[in-house]
């Protein structure tokens, strides 16, 4: 695992190296290239929190997407540990600004897909259950979960959404409001070859972007660091859907690599079964 990190570290730092024309420093306003979110335009996201005895408060570390008024849907590899104590963990929801002071929720059950080992070999979703529901929170709404034949392309109209760094090397600064950034769906055999370019062909033969992955973005738009776990919605039939979980990639917004994401269809009978035991 560790090689393999080294790897990618490695590989990213000769695609760096090699990059001909760098996105221009006024275009990395985003996500990675986007825009500040309207308050009320993406109800559905949330910020994960973990307790900082440093900062002496709680922390983003990962977005998540309400997905029914008493559950969040993250990615797996935001939660430390498989039997995390529900306790140490917070949501915020409901306001685009990231510590604007609005009380924070709690969380009565972390369930992990019982698959995931690593996002990079899928299975990269968790599901929190709140104490509570956010029915009577203003801003908070549930997103429409992907159907199980939805085919997402390159022509579908998909933003991701997240409070992550900005740039490879730029955290989100200060009010910290919510970011959104239209991407394109890049399909999966594509991926699969950019990926395989961009590392090389060191992992000849292996599969890299799995089935219940999807890739999304390009040069210049992209999610980035923070934006973990958070969500990647499709225009479908007039209503925003949830198509992908932000979980992995190398680097971000670079040419021909695009984001990796959860493929949320993959995941809606084990969704569904969580739900329905627990609700
Ligand atoms: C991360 O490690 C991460 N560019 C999130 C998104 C992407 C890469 C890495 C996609 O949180």
């Amino acid at each position: 695992m560790l090689i393999r990190l080294c790897l990618t570290l490695f590989f990213l730092g000769c695609s760096i190296a090699e990059t001909p024309a760098p996105v221009p420093e006024d275009e990395l306003v985003g996500i990675v290239g986007g825009q500040s979110a309207p308050q009320g335009k993406w109800p559905w996201q949330v910020s994960l929190r973990i307790y900082s005895y440093y900062r002496t408060s709680w922390v983003h570390i990962c977005g998540g997407s309400i997905i029914h008024p008493q559950w969040v849907l993250t990615a797996a590899h935001c939660i430390h540990e498989r039997d995390a104590d529900p306790s140490t963990l917070r949501i915020h929801a409901g306001d685009v600004y990231l510590y604007g002071g609005k009380e924070l929720l709690k969380v009565r059950r972390v369930i992990i897909h019982p698959d995931f080992v690593h996002a990079g070999l899928g299975s990269d979703v968790a599901l929190l259950q709140l104490t509570e529901s956010v029915q009577s929170l203003a801003n908070a709404v549930p997103v429409k979960l992907s159907s199980g034949s939805l085919q997402v392309t390159q022509n579908d109209v998909c933003w991701v959404t997240g409070w992550g760094t900005v740039s490879m090397f730029r955290l989100l600064p200060p009010p910290y409001r919510l970011r959104e950034v239209q991407v394109k769906i890049v399909d999966n055999e594509l991926c699969e070859k950019l990926y395989h370019n961009a590392s090389r062909h060191y992992y000849h033969g292996q599969r890299l972007i799995l089935s219940d992955m999807l890739c999304a973005g390009s040069e210049g738009r992209d999610s980035c660091y923070g934006d973990s776990g958070g969500p990647l919605v499709c225009s479908v039939e007039g209503s925003w859907t949830l198509v992908g979980v932000v979980s992995w990639g190398y680097g971000c917004a670079l040419k021909d690599i695009p984001g990796v994401y959860a493929r949320v269809q993959s995941f809606l009978p084990w969704i569904n079964r969580q739900l329905r035991r627990f609700s």
